[in-house]
């Protein structure tokens, strides 16, 4: 049966009812046994994302991580030719197959838009970096040092610890890199800049691409005097978003300390020119029908988040609100956050909703080890998938994949390569989909490109399909529940607090003729609901597969993290 929404052809705004899907491209299938992932490995699996019945997974897009050529000192993210893909992953005949076998599974491809800096290998960069009077010098960011020492320009850090300037000795300036020195910042002042990449977006939607995720699109502009950023101390009592209690003890480390730039990052980022581009950006995606996309925006506010929408709805379709990775395990936590970014959304603003993605510690393993944790997953993929707003699931979140504990010496990710052990970088999050137990996890037949992950025998796709209790059902279940409910997929939202334990977090979800509750139980306890004034609750759905479904009364009994999602009549 194909649901009310699957048709989404022609359907303008079809990224508002899509559940997107993220991939790593190099951690997906290997098709050519070189440990490897690959695009022809990718097709392979396009049947187990969708292929029009319920027994798939039913995902209507996918956000590919880059897999332009790139020397891969940031694993795709420095980026050598925006308009190549590197032979690593095959060719841009492997991606138009790719392209076609996905269109005809009714899912569309969005790309990573790398565009803040390039590769230090990419043509611009090695020409601009020959002489200073090349044409394309202005290109990028080159500073003279500054005093008799000739110390670097400012005091901006980069990224991954450390200072945000690299002296190159050929031409005797320093060049700005808001990553690793090998990701050389382009210059957004420079309207050449931006014709060309605005030419690379062409290029993409040309071939048929249906949206882009702008990564870092919140520091494409600074400010013109590079001047020095505040010091720490004036960063410490930084405002916006979670309060300390509801964020994880980690995540307000981090926050608290500006870490991991040590300072208040005041000129290098969330520049107002910065939303001209994205603006100049809009206009291209306009002129190709249903294009859409989102932004990675990072901010301590909400409201400076918000803004990248555009004073005219005419920036980012959708920006990701991270704060929802940060929330500690309790009810109020999410909900408050919720709240808070439903209360600043602009009037018109869609959301994005992620539970994990290739820079953060899996969800699963953010939120405990112990033997409840694949409740709790459980629990969380109902609320992603109900929240209003379009919900990314991470490859292998779909069958509890968690976080590796990787040796040293198998690191890759640069940030882990030079902090471990104080930082243990991004590996773990990127490690192979895990098809099926045994070696390889039906993910290559060579060695892997990084370690497996934990606990292989039961978190896989073979294993999950024939157990209609798993967690990879779970997700099925709920992805192809929600195209039949338009209250989810472009219903209102509000939180629901009369009469809700403090551990369980209630909303409601509705749309012209169709009411939905749904309640989220976070603590270990069984917990009473009672749905006052809210009409005769019809159990349409439970995490716990105990809980039998149908009509009930006005009194509702939630199993400990059990999650249940009811139509109101
Ligand atoms: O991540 C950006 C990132 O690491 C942010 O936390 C960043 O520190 C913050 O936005 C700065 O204000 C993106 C990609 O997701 C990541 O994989 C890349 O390594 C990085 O950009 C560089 O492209
Ligand atoms: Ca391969």
């Amino acid at each position: 049966m194909i649901a009310d929404n699957r048709k989404m052809d022609g359907v303008e705004d079809w990224w508002k009812r899509a559940v997107f899907y993220q991939i790593y491209p190099r951690s997906y299938k290997d098709s050519n046994h070189d440990g490897i992932g690959d695009l022809p490995g990718i097709i392979a699996q396009l049947d187990y994302l969708n292929d029009g019945t319920d027994q798939s997974l039913g995902i209507d897009a996918i956000w590919f991580s880059p897999f332009f050529t790139s020397p891969d000192h940031d694993f795709g993210y420095d980026v050598a030719d925006y308009c190549d893909i590197d032979p690593r992953y095959g060719t841009l005949e492997d991606f138009d197959r790719l392209l076609e076998e996905a269109h005809k599974r009714e899912i569309r491809v969005m790309l990573d838009l790398v565009v803040n800096h390039t590769s230090d290998q990419h043509p611009w960069f090695m020409e601009s970096r020959s002489s200073r009077d090349n044409p394309k010098r202005d290109w990028y960011i080159w500073k003279e040092g500054r005093g008799k020492g000739n110390r670097p320009p400012n005091n901006w850090r980069n990224n991954f610890f450390g200072r945000a300037w690299n002296f190159d000795q050929l031409t005797g300036q320093y060049y700005l890199h808001s990553f690793l020195k090998e990701q050389p910042d382009l210059n957004w002042e420079n309207q050449a800049v931006r014709e060309a990449v605005g030419n690379v977006i062409r290029f993409w939607l040309d071939r048929g691409v249906d949206g882009f995720r702008l990564d870092v699109a919140h520091i494409y502009c600074k400010d013109q005097q590079f001047r020095d950023n505040p010091s720490l101390l004036r960063g410490l009592n930084r405002v916006g978003g979670l309060a300390p209690a509801d964020r994880l003890p980690l995540a307000n480390i981090m926050k608290k300390l500006s870490l991991p730039e040590l300072q208040v990052r005041k000129y290098n980022q969330h520049m107002p020119e910065t939303h001209n581009v994205l603006k100049e950006f809009r206009r291209i995606y306009d002129s190709y029908p249903a294009v859409t996309s989102v932004g990675e925006i990072v901010a301590d506010d909400p409201e400076l988040i918000a803004s990248y929408y555009g004073s005219n709805n005419d920036e980012l379709h959708m920006n990701f609100y991270f704060e929802l990775l940060q929330c500690r395990w309790k009810a109020g936590a999410f909900r408050r956050c919720i709240e808070l970014w439903e209360k600043t959304l602009p009037a018109g603003a869609w959301p994005a909703y992620t539970l994990s993605n290739h820079d953060v510690v899996r969800a699963l393993s953010r939120y405990g080890h112990d033997r409840d944790a694949d409740k709790r997953a459980r629990l969380l993929a109902l609320m992603l998938l109900t929240l209003r707003g379009t919900p990314f699931v991470y490859y292998g979140e779909e069958i509890g994949m968690k976080e590796a504990l990787l040796p040293k010496e198998k690191l890759k990710d640069p940030i882990g390569v030079k902090w471990y052990p104080l930082h243990r970088g991004r590996d773990g999050c990127r490690t192979p989909m895990q098809w099926k137990a045994g070696c390889g996890a039906g993910f290559s037949t060579a060695e892997t490109w990084l370690p497996l992950g934990p606990e292989l025998e039961q978190r896989n796709v073979q294993k999950q399909q024939s157990d209609s209790h798993s967690l990879l059902n779970l997700y099925k279940q709920l992805i192809w529940l929600r195209k039949t409910l338009p209250a989810l997929y472009e219903g209102s939202y509000r939180s629901i607090t009369d009469g809700i334990a403090e551990d369980c977090y209630c909303y409601l979800r509705q749309a012209e003729d169709q009411a939905l509750v749904i309640c989220l139980n976070f603590s270990s306890q069984q917990r009473q609901i009672i749905l006052s004034d809210l009409g005769q609750p019809q159990l349409l759905f439970s995490t716990s597969p105990a809980t039998a479904k149908g009509g009930i009364g006005q009194s509702l009994t939630l199993q400990p993290y059990e999650g249940c999602l009811y139509a109101l009549k």
